[in-house]
């Protein structure tokens, strides 16, 4: 997806390396991410700053599950200064890159304490008077992201994602690190 008008952020492990794949914005300042040390959690604080900077221009932030909800009450400050930024949160129900890794190093039945939950965060979001849609198919995502749009309010879409696509960044850096004994 190319971004001609409007800001795109991304925040999390194979999200972001799936972002960085897919999206490009044509604009100085109009795509924001933690880059490659990858502090999590970033995503709705820059969701917010970017919306302040560009008040006329629609801002959309990708995340993965688990680092949305490191700040997740962030979504109170959309609502508390009416800042209408869209959460598309990519929910594979993992900490993804650390479960990925786990399986290309140590095989899928050896995954432990990176799986999360079926959790509705677009329910969660609702209570702070967010706009709110739960997605479980592709052709669900585009529309549900205008009709977030058009509401003119902080939306959290929450998109039910296969658990087990690996980026291929995290594919070669745990094939890399493979047998290297850290
Ligand atoms: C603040 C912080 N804590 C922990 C990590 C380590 N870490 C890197 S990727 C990752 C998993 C991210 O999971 P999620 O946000 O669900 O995205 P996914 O990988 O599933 O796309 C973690 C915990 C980090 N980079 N930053």
């Amino acid at each position: 997806m190319v971004a001609e008008h409007g800001v795109l952020a991304v925040d999390g492990g194979d999200t972001f390396v799936w972002g960085e794949l897919a999206l490009e914005a044509r604009r100085p300042g109009r795509y924001l991410g933690h880059g490659y040390l990858g502090c999590l959690g970033t995503g709705i604080p820059f969701a917010l700053a970017a919306k302040l900077a560009y008040p006329g221009e629609p801002v959309v932030l990708l995340t993965g599950d688990g680092s949305v909800g490191l700040n997740f009450t962030e979504f109170d400050t959309a609502v508390r200064h009416n800042l209408p930024v869209t959460v598309v949160i990519n929910n594979d129900r993992a900490w993804g890159m650390c479960k990925h890794e786990q399986m290309v190093r140590l095989g899928a039945d050896r995954v432990i304490g990176t799986e999360l939950a079926f959790t509705r965060y677009d329910k969660a979001a609702e209570a702070f008077g967010v706009y709110g849609e739960l997605v479980d198919e592709e052709e669900g995502i585009r529309p549900a992201i205008e009709r977030a749009l058009a509401s003119g309010r902080p939306a959290c879409i929450n998109v039910m994602t296969d658990p087990n696509a690996i980026s291929p960044a995290q594919q070669a850096m745990a094939a890399a690190s493979a047998g290297s004994g850290h």
